[in-house]
């Protein structure tokens, strides 16, 4: 197609999470992960143990159905599918030495599912599903003894995986560490919180061991493409003041010291004085230093929203969507969750990310959280959402602008291709797919799946490969 920015060999696709998809959170050898104890996801509580009200135990039985959704995924046209493996399916406590068989054939009976279909595999190693007995015996990512776990697990999908698997990403949004402990880092969060000390302790071992886990695959896997995983989000000053500006400048650095770390293989010098000025002493070996100038193949990061920032303590008011801090912004609308809606936002971040790093980027999560109505249209079960169509083709207006504006991008996989449970807030009912799924918050329903209007859509949007979108 000639009137499209978009690249030819542009990865087209969709992603999911293991804990969000999968369900048989008890079957085939698993063992816990921090997802099985979190039926509110970060909005509430954790259980001591699997509760029934937990929607993840059964996610969309994805388990058993993966490839009716696969070919479903297939008749969209995907040129790439993004899927996490669960941790503690192939180790189910953590710390064994040896991995779980029936976990591992359950994932290459995905990929065989995949290769049929011809499409490409993104696989996600850890996509806040820490196993729960590493959280609870050694206090998670806080422990150095967790690197060496995750080295193990990460060598072991690279030896069984590594010929199938071309792209990988090593943590699913590692900056959101310090803002969600335990979903993040499987840091069990006591009642007056985690002191800050271990709170960035655990993000050194997460970067040492994102970095080990890439030279691993380098010698492994040497076709393997390892990339980070951020959560990406503009930061836009609440007022033209200087020092709305400098606090949009801390906030950002913030967020993008995990990018900078895996680009450029060392901590820069703005983090060492936000730690200098904490107090905090990391404990540092000269073996980590070398590790972490294993940089990365690439950049992957997921967007959804941008923030406001503010210096002024009287206007810091979080809004609904604020989970990673900031404010809200005045001039944007936002989401039935609360989540602001900024298309601009996305062509910001690519070209902030492409200018500052100069690494191929790939969005490996955007889409738009709702609650869609199930409608019968010319006899078929459908739900017509427009809202969704318009969020996405406006999105990827602008992926089409940063390509346009120079920037390398390697592909584009739309967040929840299908419904699944959501992270945040664990409902069913915050709805992301091209394929409805019949099952209700209160764990009631057929588990039928069903084609939204979107769908179609974005099968055009495949097939003419983004000439089909409404500029
Ligand atoms: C990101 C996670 C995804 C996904 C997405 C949507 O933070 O990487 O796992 O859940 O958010 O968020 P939610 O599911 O809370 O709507």
């Amino acid at each position: 197609m000639t009137n499209t920015p978009f690249p030819d060999g542009f990865l087209w696709g969709g992603a999911t999470a293991a804990n969000q998809i999968e369900g048989a959170y008890d079957q085939g050898g698993k063992g816990l992960s921090v997802q099985d104890v979190m039926p509110r996801g970060i909005s509430g509580p954790r259980s001591e143990t699997p509760t029934p009200d937990n929607l993840k135990l059964v996610g969309i039985d994805h388990y058993h159905r993966y490839a009716e959704d696969i070919a479903l995924f297939a008749e969209m046209g995907f040129g790439v599918y993004r899927f996490s493996i669960a941790w503690s399916r192939i180790f189910p406590k953590g710390d064994e030495t040896e991995p779980n068989e029936e976990g591992l054939a359950f994932y290459d009976r995905v990929l065989d599912e995949l290769e049929k279909h011809g499409i490409e595999p993104l696989v996600t190693i850890s996509h806040y599903e820490t196993p729960l007995h590493l959280a609870e015996t050694y206090g998670g990512w806080t422990d150095r003894e967790l690197i060496g776990f995750y080295e193990r697990y990460a060598r072991t999908l690279f030896e069984r995986f590594g010929s199938r698997v071309k792209y990988w990403l090593t943590f699913n949004e590692i900056n959101s560490l310090l803002h969600a402990p335990f979903m993040s880092g499987g840091i069990p969060i006591p009642e007056g919180g985690v002191p800050e000390q271990q709170l960035y302790q655990a993000m050194h071992h997460e970067l040492v061991a994102s970095a080990r886990a890439t030279r691993i695959a380098r010698e492994v896997a040497p076709e393997a493409k390892v990339g980070c995983m951020v959560l990406s989000m503009p930061i836009y000053p609440l007022t033209p003041s200087p020092d709305d500006a400098r606090a949009v400048m801390d906030a950002d650095h913030g967020n993008l010291v995990y990018g900078d770390v895996h680009t450029r293989g060392a901590y820069p010098g703005y983090f060492l004085r936000t730690l200098r000025e904490k107090g905090i002493e990391l404990e540092i070996t000269d073996q980590d230093r070398d590790d972490l100038t294993n940089t990365v193949d690439f950049v992957s990061f997921s967007y959804y929203m941008s923030i406001a920032e503010t210096a002024d303590p009287s206007k810091k008011v979080a809004g609904e969507g604020n989970i990673m801090g900031g404010v809200s912004n005045p001039t944007l609308e936002a989401s039935e969750w609360g989540w602001q809606i900024d298309p601009v936002g996305l062509r910001l971040v690519l070209n902030q990310f492409w200018d500052r790093w100069q690494k191929p980027l790939f969005i490996v999560e955007n889409g738009l959280g709702a609650r869609d109505q199930l409608v019968e249209v010319d006899g078929e079960k459908t739900v017509v959402d427009d809202y969704r169509i318009a969020y996405l083709n406006d999105h990827l207006v602008q992926v089409g602008e940063a390509i346009e504006d120079g920037v390398d991008v390697l592909g584009y996989t739309s967040w929840g291709c299908i419904d699944i449970v959501s992270a945040s807030t664990a409902q069913l009912s915050k709805r992301y797919g091209f394929i409805y799924v019949d099952r209700n918050d209160d764990g009631t329903g057929t588990l039928d799946r069903y084609r939204k209007k979107s769908f179609g859509w974005y099968a055009d949007v495949i097939r003419s490969n983004g000439a089909s979108l409404t500029r």
